[in-house]
């Protein structure tokens, strides 16, 4: 058995006077913006989450970990933390230099002295680290479509934690948490973790945790990054606040962990493990499929749903934290409790909702029951996810020049606005090109600003409530794909090919503009002189050959009500 040591863990930190002093020197140094997912990794980094890493894995640490799971001199440690750069800020910087890291709205967090550059094999890493080098896995995607292509990596000097202005007395650092549980006089540890809101049966599998190994309880959610399309990190606080009142007072706490998860599955369960025998824990419970990236592109597990508690369990007396399996608790009628569905016997009545049909429940309004879920979580979640008929949502038009966007997606206003009950705003490729993007070009590089740029409007307007229709060309599947899940967040994205033949919106040609581009008049033209990734899985795809404008529109209305977003 492991009792935790729960002495102070090492920060990387300097003293008050030195960060004032680093401050200032700091003007003078090549400055870093960190994205959301290094401010993330460093803090973790500063604060000691990540114990034994003094900074941004350096090149052979780094090939250590994506081989075997092993920082160069043999230390345990499953995932790569890098600081990825683009080639350009790569150029302004050598080894052996110092620079800024700072958050993004410019306050310096940190200096760091770059002892290794190099380029990774991004595809080495996808395999190895997360299982396959397949773009349907977030992070992945994120790895090829989001990260730089350089690696920075050296030691850490930490001058100031990133500033969090939400739910500042519910963060801790692993010191807090080791002085908090110093205090109560906890010695045995179990912590939970998630990025879900809580239902009745995990606060009972947590509590038989609990009880089974005899320890506390902490509840530890992931508060930084989870994946794509989770339910948002405040409706989830309120959401534990609410099931924190449920446990036995003084047995349990809930402290948020500010960590950018990968879904890595068996090595992410690893790492969860190391970061919490950081702050002091002695025992954590791993799920089925637990950190689950979901599907990949062949529509099968990425993971075996018990590797990640194999690997765990191979590697817990390494760690210095022991595993507890998670149990499936299920609902039973007859005696109005959840209990193991390995121990229940034959002939009763087992009732259960899974993750997809409560969300199916909420975004139809319908019923959800008290045996499932705990009333102040409902009304929360309900306020959050009202049902989808009355959320925002956008429709993206895609397809080439002359296919057809624009006029279908004229229609479709209309009959949204005759409809009632949402404000619409029309992103149509010519209105966005004159106010929001008349100074870019069509370029690889512009098409994906000018894309972005529509992608983070429809999202406020998906936000606020409201139905965005966009009519780009929108070319590359990657951008349209960073789109949809920027909106996702808030509200459906229904993707909307207009399958017009090149042939036939050639042969249509009604700006002129294709017999300008076949005479090289008009360079890197859609479809003649530049690519059009076409639409894999399209939430609707429209032939507007054989059919009309108002049948299109139509369709698309049929589609939207067939997703719930338009009340009958
Ligand atoms: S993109 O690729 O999504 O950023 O393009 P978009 O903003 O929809 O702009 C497309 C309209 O610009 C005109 N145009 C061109 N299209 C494609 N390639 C090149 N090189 C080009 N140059 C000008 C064209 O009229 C497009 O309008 P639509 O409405 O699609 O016909």
């Amino acid at each position: 058995m492991h009792l935790p040591n729960l002495a102070p863990i090492p920060e990387l930190y300097v003293s008050y006077d030195s960060a004032q002093k680093l401050k200032a020197e700091a003007g003078d140094l090549v400055s870093h913006d960190l994205t959301p997912r290094q401010t993330c990794d460093l803090e973790l980094l500063m604060n000691g989450g990540f114990f034994p890493l003094k900074g941004f894995l350096g090149r052979e640490d780094y090939n250590g970990v994506v081989e075997n799971m092993r920082l160069a001199d043999g230390t345990l440690w499953p995932m790569p933390i890098t600081l990825d750069v683009s080639e350009a800020f790569a150029e302004k910087v050598s080894e052996g230099q110092d620079i800024a890291l700072r958050d993004q709205e410019g306050v310096i967090l940190a200096t760091m002295t770059v002892t290794d550059i190099w380029t990774p094999d991004k595809a080495r890493e996808a395999e190895k680290v997360f299982g396959a080098d397949d773009s349907a896995h977030p992070a992945v995607n994120y790895l090829h479509n989001q990260a730089g292509k350089v690696y920075l990596g050296g030691p850490v000097t930490g001058i100031q934690q990133p500033i969090h202005y939400d739910f500042r007395a519910r963060r801790d650092t692993p010191n807090e948490l080791r002085a908090y549980f110093r205090k109560l006089g906890w010695r045995k540890i179990v912590a939970f973790q998630t990025r879900n809101p809580l239902h009745r049966a995990h606060q009972e599998l947590t509590f038989r945790a609990a009880k089974e190994a005899e320890a506390n309880l902490l509840i530890h959610p992931v508060v930084g990054l989870t994946k794509p399309g989770d339910v948002d990190h405040f409706t989830r606080v309120r959401c534990y606040e609410a099931v924190l009142d449920q446990y036995p007072a003084a047995t349990t706490t809930m402290s948020l962990l500010n960590l950018a998860m990968r879904m890595a599955g068996p090595r992410e369960a690893v790492w969860h493990g190391l970061i919490r025998k950081n702050h002091g824990v002695t025992h954590f419970i791993v799920g089925r499929d637990h950190a689950g990236p979901g599907k990949n592109s062949a529509g099968e597990d990425f993971y075996g749903p018990y590797d990640a508690q194999e690997l765990f369990r191979a590697h817990q007396d390494e760690m210095g934290i022991e595993m507890v399996d998670f149990k499936h608790m299920v609902y039973v009628q007859e005696r109005a409790q959840y209990e193991p569905a390995d121990e229940i016997e034959e002939g009763v009545t087992v009732l259960n909702i899974s993750g997809t049909e409560l969300r199916r429940r909420l975004q139809e309004g319908l019923e959800i029951p008290e045996w499932f879920s705990f009333p102040e979580v409902v009304t929360e979640l309900r306020r959050t996810r009202p049902p989808r008929a009355r959320q925002g949502f956008t429709v993206f038009f895609t397809g080439f020049s002359g296919s057809g966007k624009s006029t279908i997606a004229n229609a479709l206003m209309v009959k949204l606005m005759e409809m009632g009950g949402r404000p619409v705003t029309l992103l149509d490729g010519d209105i966005v090109r004159k106010n929001l993007s008349s100074e870019l070009g069509f370029s690889k590089e512009h098409r994906d600003l000018n894309i972005r740029r529509i992608g983070y409007v429809a999202s406020e307007i998906t936000k606020n409530g409201g139905i965005a229709i966009c009519a780009p060309i929108a070319p590359y599947a990657t951008t349209r794909r960073a789109v949809r899940e920027e909106i996702e967040a808030y509200g459906a994205f229904c993707e909307i090919h207009v399958a017009t033949s090149l042939e036939e919106c050639e042969r249509r040609d009604r700006k002129g503009l294709y017999k300008l581009a076949r005479e090289g008049k008009i360079k890197e033209f859609t479809g003649i002189s530049d690519p059009y990734d076409e639409p894999q899985n399209p939430e609707l795809r429209l032939d507007t050959e054989n059919v009309d404008v108002d049948n299109c529109a139509h369709q698309v209305l049929l589609k939207l009500e067939s997703m719930g977003l338009i009340a009958a």
